[in-house]
């Protein structure tokens, strides 16, 4: 997509440091940190929302949870614990339509959440 933040982040066309990187899944630090720890894993390829997923990417959203889980091992947060988080749409609170799973941790988690 032309026009899409994330896509320009995952094809280097606006510099982001990667915190990881593999194939199908990019992951860097949210410009608006909510906990000390905060990452979004994106897939390189430009799906809009949840919604649109379709069967033959079950695979690719598998990659963006191991992502995340990686990643919190590697930031040392694992056992402690972290939230997952993917919005869908303006009524979840999404504001960037190309999917982003956030990775959230360093503080203590609340339910339900806001
Ligand atoms: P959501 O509300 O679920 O769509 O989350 C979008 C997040 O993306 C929000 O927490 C802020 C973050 N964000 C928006 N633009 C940029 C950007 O250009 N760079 C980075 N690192 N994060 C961004």
């Amino acid at each position: 997509m032309t026009d899409c933040i994330f896509c320009k982040i995952a094809n280097g066309e606006i510099k982001t440091e990667f915190v990881y990187q593999d194939d199908a899944v990019v992951a860097f630090r949210d410009l608006n940190p909510q906990a000390p720890h905060h990452i979004l894993c994106i897939p390189r390829q430009h799906v809009a929302t949840t919604n649109d997923f379709q069967p033959e990417q079950a695979a690719l959203i598998g990659k963006l949870v191991l992502a995340a889980a990686r990643i919190a091992k590697q930031l040392g947060v694992a056992e402690d614990g972290y939230r997952t988080v993917m919005n869908c749409n303006r009524g979840a609170g999404q504001t960037v339509f190309h999917v982003h799973l956030h990775l959230l941790a360093g503080r203590q988690m609340h339910w339900p959440p806001g």
